[in-house]
């Protein structure tokens, strides 16, 4: 029989469960299972998933690779199997059947480096070995899975352990906690990253102070979302301010970030906060009117429960809520990879609360992707506050930053966030022409 260097299987699983083909864990760990299976050194894996479907990966061997690619949609996956030496890379590809329920496939082998079509060359082995002996083969094998926020266009990926420590499918959407290696542990809600447990502080600090701060008197304050807790934590460093409603549509958030997340949970249970696991679309609809001095929407990106909050409807009730001298601080998304829900939340500020009594503040945040995000006001009344004026009291603010210990927010971060570069005036401006 004529010699052949490796051996490569090339498969098709199809019809195979659609779910499993979507967890990037779960493949990396049976991909790896199917190589020791098989009699294989694993050396290193490497997976990425991809938002909304699919995963592709490779489990790199001593004996040469596995590699994937799913479609969870079509319940397909394309398998390599590429093996040398002795191991038998058919007891593999009958783990992953198994492994990803799949009822129909189809194989070709191959072999690969047909001996007798090769020449051999001669090296000098005793330079060769002297470097190997340097070289130890480790006793784990190194893993390299990823989670990725994307679009069609652009993404930001972030390493993780491959360990997930909270996994729900809610009624609303998917709950997860990973433990990422440079940001620590991550919330995703539907493949999307909501907070991290490094980088938190960004997004909390700017949705809370700054409007905090501008207002003359917060005393009663509506948080729509925000069930991880930060913005919570955040609005009751404000001793000023008496009240918080936070209504949260999804209690597994809540639940998921008390367990996980505790810092930026920490105030879930404090006594001038009443929390409401309820829809924040009805709840301001039926709110009454001049109630709340500051209402923040602490929402997650428009897909899924989080839609209504980017609508016309729900914006004008929240002018209705807000008493005469309110701010209203919504999540704005980013001018670089939602520009249209950017423009188009713009555009309905605008529309409800004046050109002249809308305002954007830019902030960055390094696990959202583009790393560029906005929160967007609305001012029912320019009274009474100094968002647009600019005559915040540098030393009140000097003090709490100080007394906080504050990582993002500062007196000039809260003028300079105002600043738009010309691209994003462009965006906002051209909606209107
Ligand atoms: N793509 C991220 C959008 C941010 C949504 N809110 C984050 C919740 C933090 N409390």
């Amino acid at each position: 029989m004529n010699k052949a260097l490796g051996n490569h299987i090339l498969v098709e699983f199809m019809n195979c469960d659609p779910q499993i083909l979507n967890e990037v864990a779960t493949i990396e760990k049976n991909m790896v299972e199917g190589a020791i299976k098989a009699g294989a050194t694993v050396i290193n894996s490497t997976f990425h998933h991809f938002s909304p479907y699919g995963v592709s990966g490779v489990v790199v061997i001593q004996e040469s690779h596995l590699a994937i690619h799913t479609w969870p949609e079509w319940g397909y996956a394309a398998v390599d199997l590429f093996t040398c030496g002795e191991i038998d890379a058919w007891i593999s590809f009958d783990y992953l059947k198994k492994s990803f329920k799949s009822d129909s496939y189809s194989a070709i082998e191959m072999k690969r480096g047909s001996v007798s079509l090769l020449k051999r060359n001669d090296f000098n082995l005793d330079s060769i070995r002297s470097k190997n002996t340097q070289w130890q083969n480790p006793d784990f094998y190194t893993r390299n899975v990823w989670f990725t926020d994307k679009d069609e266009n652009q993404a930001l990926s972030l390493r993780y352990t491959g360990e997930i420590l909270h996994d729900t499918q809610s009624p609303f959407q998917r709950v997860r906690i990973l433990e990422s290696y440079k940001y620590g542990k991550i919330l995703t809600l539907d493949n999307m990253v909501m907070t991290t447990e490094k980088d938190e502080y960004h997004y909390h600090e700017m949705i809370s102070h700054i409007a905090l701060l501008s207002h003359h008197n917060p005393r009663n304050i509506l948080v729509i979302g925000g069930g991880d807790g930060g913005t919570v934590r955040e609005i009751l460093r404000h001793k000023i301010v008496k009240k918080v409603t936070m209504v949260e549509i999804d209690n597994e958030v809540i639940q998921a970030c008390k367990k996980h997340l505790p810092i930026i949970a920490s105030e879930l249970n404090n006594p001038k906060l009443e929390l409401i696991v309820d829809d924040g679309i009805a709840f301001v609809k039926k709110a009454q009117a001049e109630s709340y001095d500051v209402i923040i929407v602490d929402g997650s990106d428009p897909v899924g429960p989080a839609q209504g909050l980017f609508s016309t409807e729900f914006y004008k009730n929240c002018y209705k809520a807000l008493k005469d001298d309110g701010i209203l601080v919504s999540q704005g998304e980013s001018p670089k990879f939602n520009e249209k829900v950017f423009v188009e939340l713009n555009s309905t500020l605008k529309e409800i609360f004046g050109e002249k009594y809308t305002k954007i503040s830019l902030f960055y945040v390094p696990t959202y992707p583009t790393g560029m995000w906005s929160f967007q006001y609305g001012l029912k009344n320019p009274k009474n506050n100094s968002l647009l004026d600019k005559s915040h009291d540098q030393n009140k603010i000097d003090e709490f930053v100080a007394k906080n210990n504050l990582r993002y927010y500062n007196f000039e971060i809260h003028q300079a966030s105002f600043a738009l570069p010309n691209f994003v005036k462009n965006l906002i401006n051209s909606k209107n022409s």
